[in-house]
């Protein structure tokens, strides 16, 4: 008899698959059907292994990684058929994600998540999700309104509280960012707030003054005794596939990220560039997004991605 457990595991399985389908097909049909349809491995067969999951967006690097341990695993178990290679690159690209699942841990009170990123990646829609996702789990999360640059971010921002049940501030006399989140921390301070999430304007990773205001914040907040930003995370578009290693590479050399979340998994094609990522850069992925809704965040898990994408 299937249990309440393993049916939610299940629905929540196909959800994942759903949602993920589009890069499913480009890595693992692609891969599935090129093992299946050639006997002989050989060097032509790695070329299109090569090519398939470059055109996933796993990035040159990483896809070079994965065809060297395919090549010494076949030279070690003198391998001659195709088909025994699907499975291991499966648990190959596992190994690559496992060490970035690392969730977040909330150890402190007010615990404060600073959300970063370039513009319209998802950053006020999934401090809207992660409100709700502390508030399903008992936490009493504060929203700070640090976008101080883009038409409507307040309003945006005060609509996500009221859904996520989250409290919300904004001071209306304050147009510089760093002012609001520092109040924002003392409010959070004197009322016991669990979790403080702040939302920060959208800039593109190569405008100077943007990521200068950006270490501002994190200067005035680290200046003050007794605070220190637990957890400063960059929201990623997944459509953009390997441009995203660009800016994580760039907003990590200037302010240090601690997480990521990445989003519109949903409908990307390119969600093999989370393999760069984590091979390239180690930092944990905390959540995946897959849609628009409050309950479209997910804790990042390597298995499920991985079985998600993989059709056996
Ligand atoms: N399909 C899909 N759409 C998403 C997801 N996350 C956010 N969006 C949409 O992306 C658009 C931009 O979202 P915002 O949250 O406003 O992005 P932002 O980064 O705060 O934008 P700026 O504040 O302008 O920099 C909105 O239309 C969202 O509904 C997701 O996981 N999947
Ligand atoms: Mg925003």
């Amino acid at each position: 008899m299937i249990n309440k457990k393993s049916k939610e595991k299940m629905s929540f399985f196909n959800y994942l698959k759903n949602k993920l389908i589009k890069t499913s097909k480009n890595i693992s049909k692609e891969i599935f059907n090129l093992f299946k349809k050639r006997n002989t491995i050989d060097e032509e067969l790695f070329n299109k292994l090569q090519e398939k999951l470059i055109i996933s967006d796993v990035g040159i690097y990483t896809t070079k990684k994965i065809i060297n341990l395919t090549k010494k695993y076949v030279k070690l178990n003198k391998l001659k058929d195709s088909s025994q290679l699907y499975t291991y690159i499966k648990e190959e690209m596992l190994k690559i994600l496992l060490p970035v699942e690392k969730p977040l841990i909330i150890n402190n009170k007010p615990f404060i998540i600073l959300i970063i990123g370039v513009n319209g990646v998802g950053k006020t829609t999934t401090i809207g999700k992660l409100a709700y996702y502390f508030y399903k789990r008992k936490k009493s999360v504060l929203l700070a309104s640090g976008d101080t640059f883009r038409a409507g971010a307040h309003e945006q921002l005060f609509s996500w509280s009221k859904k996520s049940n989250s409290l919300f501030i904004y001071n209306s006399n304050k147009k510089d960012s760093s002012a609001i989140i520092f109040d924002s921390i003392s409010k959070a301070k004197k009322d016991k707030i669990d979790i403080l999430i702040a939302d920060t304007s959208g800039r593109l990773h190569n405008n100077f003054f943007l990521m200068e205001e950006l270490k501002k914040i994190v200067r005035v907040i680290k200046k003050n005794n007794n605070m220190v930003i637990n957890e400063i995370m960059l929201v990623l578009d997944s459509n953009i596939g390997q441009n995203s290693i660009n800016q994580l590479k760039t907003f990590h050399d200037n302010i240090g990220v601690t997480g990521i979340t990445i989003t519109k998994i949903d409908g990307t094609a390119k969600g093999g560039v989370i393999f760069s990522l984590a091979n390239e850069f180690h930092i944990p992925i905390r959540y995946i997004c897959c849609g628009e809704k409050i309950t479209d965040l997910h804790l990042f898990n390597a298995k499920d991605f991985i079985n998600a994408i993989f059709t056996d």
